[in-house]
């Protein structure tokens, strides 16, 4: 049973810090996780026995469970995030804010008592290998098994985090999904609160306090509320960078090999780009991290990143054989499914996962579903929890912990119009005004209407734990600190640009690897692509390989420097692909004139600057429409 009473620590401010809480919580029992297998059983075993989970059929799903959460508490809910420095002015205009004393006060009163009748699971994890200069241990004080269960598999969770922690200090966690059973009370599939849901960060503190949703980044502390806002504030501080980006290593046909970082919002492909399986023959994608990248700078200059996770939290509609066959792949046994369709036969179904949908399942709500019943049978952010070493295709040095020195970084966003398939940007200044401009349309991994454009800089708009313009001046620095040569080139990607039929026009997924191997044959000529670097770019029948042309918002590739060979792409797809269309930057320079407004002075002069050398770069196609 799930009752180990016992400390694993010896860590008089944890132990003391238990106490306090537990006695604020009023919890009925107390676990200490360490983090075995044993222990995993025994939560899944909780869950299947109080109707949080299925058992999935073990011929189909091998050790894996579906998980159906209340249909309120679905997604991370940004109107419900919180920075709360001392100062607003250290939150800045894109986070909301909120005095630190006046929200402890709150959560203070929706804490008491919130543990009646349950009890609290003690989850210390470690994010970063063990051995990193970059781990940080957290503690997560929470209720919900399912969130110790996931804990487990996102993070090295248990008695490995306690070693690693020693006497040291932790980033606190309190996490309660806000139901107390009083006695007698029977209790729900999935309790949460989610009219008062709270997720709260105190920057200066360190800490994180979130209450009344058991879901994603709302409850898995260690993710979005740890790794990248929290972290974040620790990385300024010390002089490295915390960011939502998957890593991936990339290797062409000779075994050259060089690693990428990549910036897309959520549900923007991260996940799919990381671990794609290569649709051209000799070009290989190995997958280091699919959402967050810690990044430092190595002695020689370069920068390293690493992936401080351990698991994929990845959303299901969508994946297929066909689109991401490795997750298929990794999915087949020992995984947690949240909110997918169940079959008959036991196995779990999505949308985009078979080319047509089954007769019969029992939809994410738990009701009957048929082809024709007019509703969606897995909710638009279904997810999976399954462990980064179960990838078919995981990088070898995943946990090294230096990381993997990185020589390009991309970012990317859904635009179904105006940004072309891929172009670099001239220098790293630049780069910075391209990441700090992205938008992308809303996707369901938020509560909130999808579809609609937003400027989501640096893919970190939700996740940034201090003042946004602070953050553009940081990555600017970073150009200062580092020689030109060793610093990462950068690159747009938009794989979601639609024709006048509103279809895609780039068919993604697999075929991305075609734009990957362009930016490798860039990134090789210029010496900072690793191994590529003394090797060179010629590629057989590839006269055009790594060239671009100039053009108002970046260098695009060449005629003929993208691989189209083999790909059935009408030359009417290519050219809209590639279009810069004078009207449609104009209204997007407007657009992000206005956005800088709300930064005021702490927007820095540097992005000004850009934004004026591509307007009088545009001026002679402006003058020509
Ligand atoms: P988070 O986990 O929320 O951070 O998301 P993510 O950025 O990892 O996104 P993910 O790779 O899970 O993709 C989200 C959705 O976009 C899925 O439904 C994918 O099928 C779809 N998608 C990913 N890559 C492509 C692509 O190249 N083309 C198209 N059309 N869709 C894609
Ligand atoms: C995202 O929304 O970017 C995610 C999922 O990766 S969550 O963990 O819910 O933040
Ligand atoms: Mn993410």
């Amino acid at each position: 049973m799930l009752t180990n009473t016992t400390p694993l620590t010896s860590n008089r401010g944890l132990l003391d810090w238990v106490q306090d809480k537990a006695a604020l919580f009023q919890a009925e029992s107390i676990h200490w996780c360490d983090g075995s297998e044993t222990e995993y059983q025994a939560l899944c075993g909780l869950m299947v026995r109080g109707g949080t989970a299925l058992r999935l059929n073990p011929q189909k799903r091998f050790n894996s469970i579906l998980v159906r959460t209340d249909a309120r508490d679905v997604a991370r809910v940004e109107e419900r995030t919180f920075i709360c420095s001392r100062s607003p002015h250290d939150a800045g205009p894109t986070n909301n804010w909120r005095d630190p004393f006046a929200m402890k006060a709150l959560l203070g009163r929706l804490f008491d008592g919130a543990m009646r009748g349950r009890t609290l699971f003690v989850v210390p994890f470690l994010m970063g290998p063990p051995g990193s200069p970059l781990a940080r241990v957290g503690v997560q004080l929470t209720d919900s098994p399912y969130v110790a269960a996931s804990m487990k598999i996102m993070t090295r969770m248990g008695q490995v985090a306690l070693d690693a922690l020693g006497d040291e200090d932790f980033v606190p966690c309190l996490h309660s999904v806000g139901y107390p059973l009083l006695p007698g009370e029977e209790d729900v599939p999935w309790p949460c609160d989610p009219e008062r849901i709270v997720v709260a960060h105190f920057p200066e503190e360190r800490q994180i306090w979130s209450y009344g949703s058991g879901y994603g980044g709302n409850a898995l502390l260690g993710k979005k509320c740890l790794a990248l806002r929290i972290a974040g504030v620790m990385a300024r501080e010390e002089g490295w960078l915390a960011e939502h980006m998957l890593i991936l290593g990339l290797s062409n046909p000779a075994g050259e090999k060089i690693y990428l970082a990549a910036a897309f919002p959520s549900a923007c492909g991260k996940t799919n780009l990381a671990m794609l399986k290569s649709a051209l023959p000799g070009w290989k994608v190995e997958c280091v991290g699919d959402d967050i990248a810690w990044m430092r700078f190595g002695n020689d200059d370069r920068l390293y990143a690493l992936n401080p996770e351990a698991g994929f939290f990845g959303v299901a509609p969508g994946t297929s054989w066909r689109s991401n066959p490795h997750a298929m792949e990794m999915l087949r046994a020992n995984t947690i499914f949240t909110n997918t369709a169940l079959t008959p036969d036991g196995d779990v179904w999505w949308e985009g996962m078979t080319e047509g949908p089954p007769d019969k399942l029992v939809d994410w709500t738990g009701q009957e579903w048929t082809p024709d019943c007019g509703r969606r049978a897995a909710h638009p952010n279904a997810r999976f929890t399954t462990p980064a070493r179960q990838c078919p295709v995981i990088d070898p040095a995943w946990e090294d912990p230096r990381g993997v020195p990185i020589a390009a970084i991309l970012f990317g966003g859904r635009r179904a119009a105006t940004v072309p398939l891929v172009y670099e940007a001239f220098d790293w200044a630049h780069g910075t005004f391209v990441g700090a401009t992205m938008a992308s349309e809303t996707t369901a991994a938020s509560s909130g209407e999808a579809g609609r454009l937003r400027r989501d800089p640096f893919a970190m708009l939700p996740f940034c734990g201090y003042h946004m313009g602070d953050f553009f001046a940081d990555w600017l620095h970073v150009g200062h600190l580092l020689p030109a040569a060793s610093l990462p080139r950068v690159y747009a990607v938009n794989w979601f640009r639609k024709g006048e039929d509103d279809n895609f026009l780039w068919p993604g997924f697999g075929e991305n690897v075609r734009v990957l191997k362009w930016i490798f044959e860039r990134v090789a000529d210029d010496g900072n692509g690793a191994d590529a670097a003394q090797a060179g770019v010629a590629q057989p029948g590839a006269a055009q390989a790594g060239v671009a042309q100039p053009s108002a918002i970046g260098n695009l590739p060449a005629p003929g420097a993208l691989d189209v060979a083999g790909l059935d792409l009408p030359a009417e797809n290519l050219r809209q692909l590639f279009a810069v269309n004078p009207g449609e930057w104009q209204h997007e320079a407007q657009d992000i004139l206005d956005f800088y407004e709300m930064f005021d002075d702490r927007l820095p002069d540097e992005l000004h600057d850009e934004l004026e050398s591509l307007l009088a770069r545009m001026k002679p196609s402006l003058q020509m429409v």
